[in-house]
């Protein structure tokens, strides 16, 4: 089994002990941070996601996966994050209210500030006055709203609906994303922006934030 297959199960079987030694085995290996993720540790949690839909495992087996998954990030966050140090933009990022899937959340702002952002993390179960709250503070170039289950991605549209009657919302783009989330659904609520992962997150807000200050 090579390196990378066995960090997917020792994330879909919430290897806590054996996580960061098999990364940086990867790591010595020769392989790129950014494979670890997209086919070692990504397909790892697809895995445990699967099992679950299909009542094979339960809420206790997704945490713990879902925290080796995190660990196992922590390991090649740095090699992830390596870039200049020159600021092109603000962004603030959320899981929005309701949902507590901060995993993909994390990776946006991840890449984000590796995309020389600064990134306000509110966290997640975020509620839309705390989006105007840090909107009013930190007078960011973007807005990430991040949602991982059908029933809270109308929260992304709530959320834009109170920056309006905030008057805020023409101060930022706002970004939307998230497993269940498409395109149609962004145009439906009318934000400014779908990414399907965090890598063309990050790309997007810079790309904004660039064209804005140039
Ligand atoms: Co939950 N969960 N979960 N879960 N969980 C899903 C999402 C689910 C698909 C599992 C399944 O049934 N197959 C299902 C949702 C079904 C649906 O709504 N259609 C589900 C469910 C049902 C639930 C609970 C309701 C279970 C229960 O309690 N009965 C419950 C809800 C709790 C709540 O939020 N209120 C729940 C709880 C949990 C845990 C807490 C146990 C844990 C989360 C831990 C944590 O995040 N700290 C958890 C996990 C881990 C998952 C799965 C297995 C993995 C999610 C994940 O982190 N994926 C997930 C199944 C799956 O997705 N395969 C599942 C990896 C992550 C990198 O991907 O977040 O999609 P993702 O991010 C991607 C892109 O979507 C994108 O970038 C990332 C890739 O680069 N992206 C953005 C994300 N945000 C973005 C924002 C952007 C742009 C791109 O711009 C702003």
């Amino acid at each position: 089994m090579s390196t990378l297959n066995e960090i997917s199960k020792i994330v879909a079987s919430g290897q806590i002990t054996a996580i960061k030694a098999k990364v940086q085995q990867a790591l010595d290996e020769g392989v790129s941070a950014q494979s670890i993720l997209d086919d070692g540790l990504l397909p790892g949690i697809n895995e445990i996601g699967e099992k679950f839909a299909r009542n094979e495992v339960f809420v206790p087996n997704v945490l713990l996966a879902a925290k080796v998954m995190n660990m196992g990030v922590e390991v090649i966050q740095p090699l992830l994050a390596a870039g200049e140090n020159t600021k092109v933009g603000t962004a603030v990022v959320g899981t929005v209210k309701g949902d507590l899937h901060d995993i993909g959340k994390n990776l946006v702002a991840l890449m984000m500030r590796s995309a020389n952002l600064e990134v306000i993390d509110l966290g997640s179960n975020v509620d839309g006055a705390k989006f105007i709250e840090a909107i009013n503070k930190y007078n960011p170039d973007v807005v990430g709203l991040s949602a991982l289950l059908t029933t809270t991605m109308n929260e992304q549209g709530h959320i834009i609906r109170q920056l309006i009657d905030a008057g805020v919302r023409d101060k930022v783009k706002v970004m939307v994303g998230g497993a269940p989330v498409t395109q149609m659904w962004a145009d439906k609520i009318g934000a400014d922006a779908f990414t399907a992962d965090a890598a063309e997150a990050a790309q997007w807000a810079k790309t904004y934030a660039a064209s804005k200050g140039a």
